[in-house]
């Protein structure tokens, strides 16, 4: 009998959770995975396929396509933007945090160009360190790699309060809502702030980020914690997500399911599966978080029950 079949002659229709996919991000280096995707091809053939897998959002960052290093140049995302908008349905989330040595100006430039349907919203200043990897790791492809690893022992991962109002204030006029990124307590607290003076509306979408050097680390007593700050502050008005950098990643993502939430997957955060060893693809990650899910009698939301799920304005309205 079909799953939902099953769900039916239980009587109580499964829950919808949405899977995000981060399919580059800033932290990993090109020669910490070979499928870690680069070229403006390569992000948009890998966030094609993390939709077919199943992942409703895709949260973006750029690449220069000659060397990787982290971009947030509008014409370094536009042609990955057009041709996934192109050939999927995914809601297109561009990320405001771009990398901790980018200004904020550089880092909203992509979200300004495509007013995309989400992007983005790191919830306050924090040391983020991805020095560590580079003790992982030699025989580097670039000279940049260990020099921008290094230069986050030193970098500040800066949204003061007057940037996160900045960057309300740009998704307030481009009609774009938010993933608000909490790393630890205070994210929670000052994200509490901004819904209690009415710049910050229902419905929230909260990103629990666990596993960041300079943030709550990947355990479930943090995310317990909260989680339950987040229900006293936001009560109903908000979704939660669960990202846990690294071999936690998938581990966490079902703990988060199990309570509740959604869940965040992609070589931006992880490059490897839970054995250890290297994900080929995005789309591996996402295949196996809805296995999971799937095994958990939960449905995986579509990007249109997402949209709703979220309020978002609607790929119609986006600047592509
Ligand atoms: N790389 C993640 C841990 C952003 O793009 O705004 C956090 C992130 C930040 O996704
Ligand atoms: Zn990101």
């Amino acid at each position: 009998m079909e799953n939902s079949q099953v769900r039916a002659v239980g009587g109580k229709r499964a829950r919808k959770v949405i899977v995000t996919c981060a399919v580059t991000g800033s932290i990993h280096t090109p020669t910490m995975s070979a499928h870690l995707p680069i070229t403006p091809q390569e992000i948009a053939d890998a966030s094609v396929e993390a939709a077919e897998a199943g992942a409703a959002i895709i949260h973006l960052h750029a690449r220069d396509p000659d060397n990787g290093y982290p971009s947030a140049d509008p014409e370094h995302f536009r042609p990955f933007m057009t041709d996934i908008a192109a050939r999927s349905d995914a809601i297109l989330n561009i990320s405001t945090g771009g990398s901790s040595v980018m200004s904020l100006d550089t880092r909203l430039a992509p979200a300004r160009a495509f007013a995309p349907e989400m992007c983005s919203l790191n919830m306050g200043s924090m040391n983020f360190g991805t020095f560590p990897l580079a003790e992982r790791h030699s025989g580097w492809k670039h000279n940049w790699e260990p020099e921008l690893l290094e230069r986050t022992r030193d970098a500040i991962f800066k949204n003061s309060f007057a940037d996160i109002e900045n960057i309300l204030a740009m998704g307030e006029d481009g009609g774009a809502r938010f993933e608000f990124e909490c790393y630890d307590l205070g994210h929670v607290e000052t994200l509490g702030y901004y819904f209690r003076k009415g710049l910050v509306k229902a419905p929230i979408y909260l990103q629990f980020v666990l596993g960041v050097l300079g943030g709550a680390g990947a355990n479930v007593e943090n995310l317990v914690h909260l989680k339950n700050r987040a229900d006293q502050l936001l009560g109903d008005a908000y979704r939660f997500s669960v990202l846990a950098a690294g071999r936690q990643q998938l581990p966490l993502a079902t703990v988060g399911a199990v309570m509740g939430g959604n869940v965040r997957v992609g070589l931006e955060d992880s490059l490897i599966l839970p054995d250890g060893t290297l994900a080929r693809s995005n789309a591996e990650q996402v295949a196996v978080m809805c296995r999971i899910l799937a095994d958990l009698g939960l449905d995986i939301a579509t990007p249109d029950e997402a949209r709703t799920m979220l309020a978002l304005k609607g790929r119609d309205k986006v600047a592509i």
